[in-house]
């Protein structure tokens, strides 16, 4: 048997809250390791008001009531979770790079966290805005998801105002039924407006959806042959928003009573923005105020500025907001759903200011997200250091809306083929859409550095999830260096239920 096997165990004990040493034959650096007690995390079920309706929703709540984790420089991600949702649950931390077994996903070694039952979780934490969400069936629809923030010493010296903005799309119809309406071959988007009627065979694919008419696609380019590339750029078709939900929540609430943030004359306050909706891309609008990017998936990047950013499922985005010494009115810090009108937000408002009643839609459909800011990106650090590349792994998005089925290479999960790895080595990943959709992709375990979108190469951001919009190609690079077996899928969730996920293997993992 090989080692791997005992380090990457989590332990699943009975509901007694049993503190286990979980992990004791992993070589930490001793000064890292914190004596206090887990924390406590109860994955249950808790009630929201969304337009005047109750809602039952699932969250991850603290001890004392408050959703979601941040954690101090040098603490440990020392955790119990606990299963009070009254069904099978497992609770991923995106962008933490735990041993595998810690990741938070069920396979044939680690099932799913019983109700009634506790998970131990004991690792380092990697620093930045991440967060937790349910990795089991469709949970992450219903906010089975919460903020997991690692502060940094410089975070704490810099004495900054921190906000957390989280975003969810909701439905209050079950996130099954909604499925089911995709997969049962109703198009949902047959009752909307500007429907491209036809098909297109592409490939062996079929391609139906929302026409866009003077859409660009710069991002298209060798992931077909450029006769092909162009021949999409004509009369170019393709989908958005797969489901229109009853509602845009950001920190749980719609614009009709959104959160109203007290800041500071003339103070910076640090924004900590999570895209957790399972199936909406938005724009990240300040209005008037130009703020400056700080970091991306939780990892420093070069500043850029700007008023409007993207921000794709699983994404986020720290920037600093410098508040006006002579702000008379509250600034709203809005998302605007791609496609769409729909929106919501918070308001950031200094004292005695004006805080103005906002719409729960704006005048103009907001364009499809695009990869322009992805450009913009540079990693803070130079990204990782210069070494020849030994594997090369092609990795294909497929599927389309009719009928509704997507996929990581030619075979949807669970029969994908895994991309295999051997630890030690500089992998490169070349993302290619073959859809007319723009897919999220996340892999687990791992953050990459983006180093080529559309031919063009550039010392991009780290990230653990790119957008990848349709037709587009873009390549990632990243170091082999956590074995396990580590899903890389589609972070819109239907798309990933109807298929889309692979998996990322090491050499000699089980
Ligand atoms: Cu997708």
């Amino acid at each position: 048997m090989n080692t791997l096997f005992s380090r990457r165990r989590f332990l699943v004990a009975a509901g007694s809250g049993l503190a286990l040493p979980v992990l004791s034959s992993l070589a930490l650096p001793q000064a890292a390791r914190a004596e206090a007690a887990p924390l406590l995390l109860t994955a249950g079920r808790r009630s929201l008001e969304v337009g005047g309706k109750a809602a039952s929703v699932f969250g991850i709540t603290r001890a004392d009531g408050g959703h979601g984790l941040v954690l101090e420089p040098g603490e440990r991600f020392a955790v119990q979770l606990a299963n009070d949702s009254g069904e099978n649950t497992i609770i991923h931390w995106h962008g933490q790079t735990p041993p595998y077994g810690q990741d938070g996903v069920a396979d044939h070694l680690h099932p799913a966290l019983a109700p009634g039952r506790v998970a131990s979780y004991d690792f380092i934490p990697r620093s930045g805005t991440h967060w937790m969400h349910s990795h089991h069936g469709l949970q992450e629809a219903q906010l089975m998801a919460a903020p997991l923030v690692v502060r940094t010493e410089a975070d704490v010296r810099a004495d900054v105002q921190e906000v957390i903005l989280m975003l969810h799309d909701f439905s209050f119809r079950a996130p099954e039924e909604l499925l089911a309406g995709l997969a049962g071959g109703a198009m949902s988007h047959g009752a909307m407006p500007g429907m491209g009627g036809g098909q297109m065979p592409m490939g062996g694919m079929s391609m139906q959806g929302m026409s866009m008419p003077g859409m660009s696609m710069p991002e298209a380019g060798s992931a077909m042959g450029s006769g092909m590339a162009g021949m999409a750029m004509e009369g170019m078709v393709m989908d958005l928003n797969d489901i229109d939900y009853d509602a845009y929540l950001a920190n749980d609430r719609t614009l009709s009573d959104p959160q109203v943030v007290p800041v500071e004359r003339g103070g910076r306050v640090r924004l900590r923005i999570i895209n957790a909706a399972s199936g909406t891309a938005f724009w990240v609008d300040f209005g008037s105020l130009v703020v400056t990017v700080l970091a991306v998936d939780g990892n420093a990047a070069e500043p850029v500025t700007g008023s409007r950013f993207p921000l794709s499922m699983a994404q986020r985005l720290d920037v600093m907001v410098e508040i006006p010494a002579d702000a008379a009115e509250a600034f709203a810090v809005l998302a605007l759903r791609e496609g769409a009108r729909e929106r919501t937000g918070i308001l950031l408002a200094p004292k005695g200011a004006t805080v103005r009643k906002l719409a729960l839609a704006g005048e103009e459909e907001m364009p499809a997200l695009d990869l322009a800011f992805e450009r913009q990106l540079r990693a803070a650090d130079g990204g990782f250091a210069a070494r020849p590349v030994d594997r090369k792994v092609p990795v294909m998005l497929m599927g389309g809306m009719a009928p509704y089925q997507w996929s990581v290479g030619p075979a949807a999960w669970p029969d994908a083929t895994p991309f295999m790895v051997r630890q030690g080595e500089r992998v490169e990943l070349t993302f290619m859409n073959h859809t007319m959709m723009a897919h999220p992709m996340h892999l687990h375990g791992h953050h990459f550095q983006v180093v080529e979108i559309a031919g063009e190469a550039l010392a991009g951001a780290r990230r653990d999830t790119l957008l990848v919009p349709p037709m587009a190609t873009a390549k990632v690079i990243f170091d082999a260096d956590n074995p396990g077996r580590w899903p890389l899928h589609c972070h819109n969730l239907m798309h990933m239920q109807a298929g889309m996920m692979a998996e990322l293997l090491y050499e000699g993992v089980a």
